[in-house]
């Protein structure tokens, strides 16, 4: 606890964390407060969003083919920027950029990690107020020095180091883990801090919310169309029929569930084998941090954290939530569906 204010900063919070990792030289935390002063910067854009002109669309398209929103393009530069001159990481992947961005300068070429990142999710809720996020992923590099190569992002979900997400909402939280439990962090705009609000955040083992888009209802496996009839069904007993939640903002979702309990999904389509969602820089570090949570998230057959990933934007189905949620909807998965690859 802050030793004046009974407040507990991000920064007073990773310094009194670096005991758990006796090796660590502090490059680890010198990452994470990068990642929280870009957050910071792109917190205070995304509130002036409505009055200034870095709305609408540029009439760009990112590398997803995605109409590009100049907060994203803004984002994007703020968290390479932070990263890129903080001196602690290598190579960022983004979902901005088509190719991991490299980096060259002196002080970096020899850092130990890289950070996979989507600096800006949800961004077609931008316009109408709705809550965005920023998902990050940090990996100690595999490659021996010098700008990150491809295989330093190859890595499965569980080699991660740290995983976080920003939620630009009512108010601006970051949420992160070093595999040591899972802390949360409100932004006090009156001191420009992240304190500490929700410490050691655990995710009820069962819930009663599930956030899905049910307009892709006919599109779904057989196995999730079961699960949702399951949750609307009324049964006292098992507090159903569930509560349906769906902002369309990953981050938000995420964050209600975490807090209250629940499960988001976003399944395989017909149209679309492997669901939308991108395995390096959305689900696993979702999936770190649910974990830690007591949490539960799968591709409705195996762990996210145990795929092994073959190209930087690959996507995966996601099971993301309370522990006995996921592990009904991959019961159902296999029992009324095959593998939709
Ligand atoms: P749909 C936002 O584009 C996003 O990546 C997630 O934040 C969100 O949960 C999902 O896609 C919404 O997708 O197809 O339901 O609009």
């Amino acid at each position: 606890m802050g030793a004046v204010s009974g407040i507990t900063t991000l920064g007073q919070f990773i310094i009194a964390r670096q005991k758990d990792f006796p090796y660590a030289k502090g490059e680890l935390s010198r990452l994470l407060r990068d990642i929280s002063i870009a957050a910071k910067i792109v917190n205070r854009e995304v509130n002036k969003a409505g009055l200034v002109d870095i709305l609408g669309e540029m009439g760009l398209m990112n590398v997803q083919g995605e109409s590009v929103k100049k907060l994203d393009v803004f984002a994007n530069e703020q968290f390479i920027s932070a990263l890129s001159y903080g001196g602690e990481c290598c190579g960022i992947a983004s979902e901005e950029n088509e190719h991991i961005v490299g980096i060259h300068s002196e002080i970096s070429k020899y850092a130990n990690y890289v950070v996979a990142i989507d600096p800006l999710d949800g961004s077609s809720n931008i316009d109408v107020n709705a809550p965005i996020g920023t998902i990050f992923s940090i990996y100690r590099r595999v490659s021996p020095y010098g700008p990150a190569q491809l295989c330093d992002f190859m890595q499965k979900g569980t080699e991660q180091v740290a995983a976080g997400y920003v939620m630009y909402g009512s108010s601006t939280m970051l949420v992160y883990t070093t595999g040591k439990g899972v802390n949360g962090f409100t932004l006090d705009p009156s001191i420009g801090e992240f304190c500490l609000t929700h410490p050691d955040m655990v995710i009820p083992q069962m819930g009663n919310i599930y956030s899905i888009n049910e307009g892709n209802y006919k599109f779904f496996p057989e196995g999730v169309k079961r699960y949702i009839k399951y949750c609307q069904i009324e049964d006292e007993e098992t507090n159903r029929p569930y509560s349906s939640r769906y902002i369309g903002s990953l981050a938000a979702d995420f964050h209600r569930n975490l807090i209250k309990g629940g499960i988001y999904m976003y399944p395989a389509t017909a149209y679309s084998a492997k669901g939308k969602l991108r395995l390096l820089y959305e689900c696993n570090p979702l999936a770190f941090i649910v974990e830690q949570a007591g949490g539960k998230a799968s591709d409705g057959f195996q762990r996210i954290l145990d795929i092994d990933p073959y190209a930087l934007h690959e996507r995966t189905p996601l099971f993301i939530g309370s522990h006995d949620m996921v592990e009904m909807v991959e019961g159902m998965m296999l029992e009324y569906s095959s593998r939709v690859d």
